[in-house]
């Protein structure tokens, strides 16, 4: 007899958690607290976090995601790894059996306001940029989602005020009426499209966070952050250029001194901002305009950001070497994000006639990397390629017709960088000024995660300091 066959009927309550990694085990351990009758599946045989679960989830079916458990379920949580088109969802789908994620359960119990954050990059900088500017006003807040401690986990802590949510699209779509105190989406560029199958699927997923919102923020140069119906909501926007009055933006003076401004007022110079670059000025008026609508005071917020100096892996300096500076934006993992860095280092570094080498390649989830080639001519002079998707890399950035002044080399591995850096960036010829780890592509072909290449990076730096002296 299957474990399935044990179980309750369908409607009787059972509540199936797929997929046991950091969120389905904050699932099952909350809805276990909640008293209801709880099961997990996983692919995998042996998942690792099996042995944290509550003794009262008996029902583990691993190995598989077992189709004829979803069958008995009465709704079915599923973690944000996996597709709403494996078969065994899908099947229970069909039979009308309620698909939610994590996040359904926390706004359904939340009881605090919530600032709730997508995007296609910047989510998780601008997420603790707010989580930071709450705390730094004395508000207990919660600090949570995609960027690493599974939603539900923040309940537990019953003294919360704020909850500041990092959502990732795969969190999102499967929400309903998230009613956040105010929502965004900070920037709309390509990415997951081999899980949303195409830009409207990923914007659709992306765009749930709109529901029930009581207040928005935008972003001007992007029109496909803005909410696509109607409202009459408070909103705020954000942008490169001068705002109009009661939103943020850039005001440069005649002498080439840059300002955050909230309509005429000049509230921070940007050269006070630990965090450098034109994306990360917009990042700092997104979280200005997040807390504004959250409540928070506006000069402890600009305080803030005078103190914050960026999370790691995310246009990280690691060090200078025989006259070049090493980055590593390893979190640069979509043709987006590459960009952002590329056009927020190469211009620093062609003020002083330096070009960039950049490290791309990976995993590369369906993108066009040809997009990418405008920025490598203006700012690049070697391209070092890695990963399972390099060769069809170097087969966009031909196609897009890279510069012949740009050197593109197969290394497949950061290893096989290091191997050949020496060589590149002495050549007089290369202009080399600053290494870029950007990689525009997920790291899983080589590594466990983003933070793992990053910090494989910063070891071959080292070696490289060390070897040479
Ligand atoms: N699994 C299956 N079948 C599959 C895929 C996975 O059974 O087809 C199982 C795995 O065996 C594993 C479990 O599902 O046991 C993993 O679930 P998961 O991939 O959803 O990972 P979690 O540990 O629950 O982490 C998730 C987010 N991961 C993803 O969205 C892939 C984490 O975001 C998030 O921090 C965490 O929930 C807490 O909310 C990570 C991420 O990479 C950082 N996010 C993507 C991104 O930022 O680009 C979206
Ligand atoms: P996410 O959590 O969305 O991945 P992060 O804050 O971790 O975002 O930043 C990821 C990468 O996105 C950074 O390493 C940088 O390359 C790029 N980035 C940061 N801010 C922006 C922005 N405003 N627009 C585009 N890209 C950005």
């Amino acid at each position: 007899m299957s474990a399935a066959d044990t179980l309750l009927h369908k409607g009787g309550g059972l509540q199936v958690v797929v997929g046991l990694g950091q969120s389905g085990l904050s699932v099952a351990t909350y809805l276990a607290e909640q008293g209801y009758r709880v099961a997990v599946t996983d692919a995998n045989a042996a998942p690792t976090l099996a042995e944290q679960l509550p003794a009262a989830v008996t029902i583990r079916q691993f190995g598989m995601i077992d189709s004829d458990l979803l069958q008995h379920a009465a709704r079915i949580v599923i973690s944000p790894g996996i597709s709403l088109k494996t078969e065994a969802v899908a099947a229970a789908r069909r039979a009308h059996i309620p698909v939610v994620s994590d996040i359904q359960l926390f706004c359904e119990a939340c009881t605090v306001p919530i600032v709730a954050i997508t995007g296609s990059n910047a989510k998780s900088t601008v997420t603790s940029l707010v989580g930071q500017m709450a705390a730094d006003a004395g508000i207990n807040v919660g600090v949570g989602g995609n960027i690493g401690i599974p939603a539900l986990r923040l309940l537990q802590d019953e003294a919360m005020e704020l909850a500041v949510l990092e959502l990732s699209s795969f969190q999102l779509e499967t929400v309903t009426n998230l009613g956040a105190q105010v929502a965004t989406v900070l920037n709309m560029s390509p990415d997951h499209l081999d899980r949303h199958g195409d830009m409207l699927g990923y914007h659709q997923a992306k765009h749930r966070i709109f529901q029930g919102a009581k207040s928005v923020v935008i972003n001007r140069e992007d029109a496909l952050t803005r909410p696509l119906v109607a409202d009459n909501l408070p909103r705020i926007s954000t942008g490169i250029h001068a705002p109009d009055k009661g939103q943020y933006g850039l005001i440069t003076d005649p002498d080439g001194q840059i300002y955050i401004a909230r309509g005429t007022e000049r509230l921070l110079s940007a050269d006070k901002l630990p965090i450098k670059g034109r994306h990360n000025l917009l990042n700092a008026q997104s979280a200005l305009a997040l807390g504004e609508l959250a409540g928070l005071p506006l000069d402890s917020m600009l305080d803030t950001l005078q103190q914050f100096s960026g999370l790691p892996h995310r246009c990280q300096y690691i060090a200078t070497h025989d006259g070049i500076d090493y980055f590593d934006d390893s979190k640069g993992t979509n043709v987006g994000s590459t960009i952002a860095a590329i056009e927020g280092l190469g211009s620093v570094y062609a003020a002083k006639d330096g070009k960039l080498l950049l490290i791309l390649g990976g995993q590369g989830k369906g993108q066009e990397f040809g997009e990418l080639v405008p920025y490598i001519n203006k700012y690049v002079s070697q391209v070092l390629l890695i990963g399972a998707d390099s060769e069809l890399i170097a087969t966009h950035l031909k196609a897009a017709d890279i510069s012949d002044d740009v050197a593109v080399h197969q290394c497949q591995t950061l290893e096989g960088v290091f191997a050949l850096i020496g060589q590149v960036t002495t050549s007089s010829l290369s202009q080399v000024q600053a290494v870029l780890l950007s990689p525009a592509c997920a790291s899983f072909d080589q590594f466990s995660g983003y933070a793992a290449r990053g910090a494989r990076f910063s070891e071959l730096v080292e070696d490289r300091m060390q070897a040479t002296g």
